[in-house]
């Protein structure tokens, strides 16, 4: 059979609640089954988790049914990628360690099949959302997290759990298209491309599938999240795809 790439993100694992979470992962769990038999690699992209704060010598609790899946995926053979997430970036040696995932910080541009692909979570990327900038270069700033790990991990955890809790993947109303001229991610890789060709842009982050085509033979997929959507982004070899999880199917 030939092999397939797969692309998904934003499960969110941890919101809103313990018990919905844990559907999600079993959902998840489903999905990683089922595409297992034919994938070379996976592209996990960014907002895994819905917190996520590595410690050196202590990890957050849950979701061991997943890791437990991605471990027996890598051991198997499969290609593990985990992008950070603006809710999980705080990654250290870990999922490297015990899952044999490789961790990817920023964008990742890959050659597949002769098709070029720019692959990032999609956070602080085109204009706009200068606050949230300004955040992630705190965020991801050594001092500063070398600060909040000082902090007891029920006093750390506790703080980021009721912060992630007001965030977007919190609310329930679905995202709504702006319309092509006004997705900035659209703008982004529109930019990109006055440099350089590629023929598929992937995101996460926006919570909202969408496949755009940018002219030129070059599309823009955003692979959508997993509390409403279960949506994923699969490429066969010749053609990327955007498709939709139905465990009942
Ligand atoms: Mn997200």
């Amino acid at each position: 059979m030939a092999k397939k790439i797969y692309f998904a993100s934003d499960f969110h694992l941890g919101t809103p609640s313990y018990s919905e979470s844990r559907t999600r992962e079993a959902r998840i769990v489903s999905w990683l089954n089922f595409i297992e038999p034919d994938c070379s690699e996976l592209f996990l992209m960014g907002d895994v988790f819905d917190f996520w704060f590595e410690y050196a010598t202590v990890v957050p609790k849950g979701f061991v049914r997943l890791q437990g899946k991605l471990a027996a995926m890598t051991d198997a053979g499969i290609k593990i990628y985990f992008f950070k997430g603006n809710h999980d970036m705080w990654v250290r040696d870990y999922f490297t360690r015990e899952i044999g995932m490789e961790i990817i910080s920023d964008e990742l541009i890959i050659e597949r099949s002769g098709k070029k692909f720019y692959l990032h979570h999609g956070d602080g990327l085109g204009p706009g959302d200068n606050k949230y900038k300004f955040l992630r270069k705190i965020f991801r700033s050594k001092v500063c997290q070398w600060l909040f790990a000082r902090l007891h991990p029920n006093l750390g955890i506790g703080i980021a759990n009721s912060w992630s809790r007001g965030s977007r993947a919190a609310q329930t109303e679905k995202e709504v298209f702006l319309g092509e001229d006004k997705e900035w991610l659209a703008i982004y890789a529109k930019e990109q491309l006055q440099q350089a060709h590629f023929d598929y842009f992937i995101f996460g982050h926006r919570h909202l599938p969408l496949d755009i085509d940018l002219g030129n033979g070059s599309r823009y997929v955003n692979i959508g999240e997993w509390l409403n959507y279960n949506s994923y982004g699969v490429f066969d070899g010749q053609d990327l795809k955007l498709e939709y999880y139905n465990p009942k199917a």
